[in-house]
């Protein structure tokens, strides 16, 4: 059996992709947090964006990017988080790369430092996320009743949209139905509340209020 260790930065949503692979797939593992703005010179050298999350294998193995992470730990643990059909397959990588560069402009719209900003990251977000409801069907999950890989790239996102009471704004029910339906059912996943610290939610708001201020009071957090 492989060991793994997980390099984390506490509220990083790209790390708790795959924490919540680790645990749906019962994967044991040990997690090391690190500080992100002043990183220790080991991890400058085993990650070469400097970015979180990687994986290390066996103590000498270094995987990052949080798909690759996914789809490693998905290959390597009993059963599977995607479809065998190829095109199927295909499909929900594009889909979780889409998530991953929504996630991204979802952080540029909480980090933004003005009015301006926060506007225009607005309306890209909301032009992001339309784009979801016509990939998705009635069933419960991205891939109808199958939980997938894409509904782990997507979990931590509507999480801190909901901590943040930006569910109405960013996917509004009458607009958005299967959108809501699904980030309701995410979460609902019974990984989620593990897959972070317990005190997230204090945590991921106070970052805000420091890296933040604009976003923080224009969200009503200070
Ligand atoms: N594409 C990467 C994105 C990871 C990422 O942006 N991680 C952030 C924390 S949430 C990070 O490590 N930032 C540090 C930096 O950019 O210097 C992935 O999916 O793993």
């Amino acid at each position: 059996m492989m060991k793994f260790e997980l390099i984390s930065f506490k509220i990083c949503p790209f790390v708790q992709r795959a924490v919540i692979t680790l645990l749906h797939k019962k994967i044991p593992y040990k997690v090391t947090y690190i500080d992100l703005s002043s990183p220790p010179d080991w991890f400058r050298q085993i990650s070469p964006f400097g970015k979180v999350p990687v994986l290390k294998v066996d103590d000498q193995h270094v995987i990052f990017e949080s798909a690759i992470i996914d789809e490693f730990l998905d290959e390597t643990s009993p059963g599977t988080l995607l479809p065998s059909d190829p095109v199927r397959r295909g499909i929900d990588r594009s889909w979780i790369e889409f998530g991953s560069t929504l996630t991204l402009d979802f952080s540029g719209l909480i980090h933004s430092q003005d009015a301006e900003m926060f506007d225009s990251k607005l309306q890209l977000v909301k032009k992001e996320i339309k784009w979801l409801e016509n990939q998705l069907d009635d069933g419960a999950y991205f891939n109808g009743n199958d939980f997938s890989l894409v509904d782990i790239a997507y979990a931590p996102l509507f999480m801190r949209i909901n901590i943040l009471g930006l569910g109405e704004t960013l996917c509004p029910f009458e607009e958005l139905p299967r959108v809501t339906a699904w980030s309701s059912r995410l979460l609902e996943l019974p990984e989620l509340p593990q897959s972070v610290v317990s005190d997230f939610e204090a945590l991921f708001k106070s970052h805000l209020i420091n890296k933040a201020p604009y976003t923080a009071g224009r969200l009503g957090l200070k």
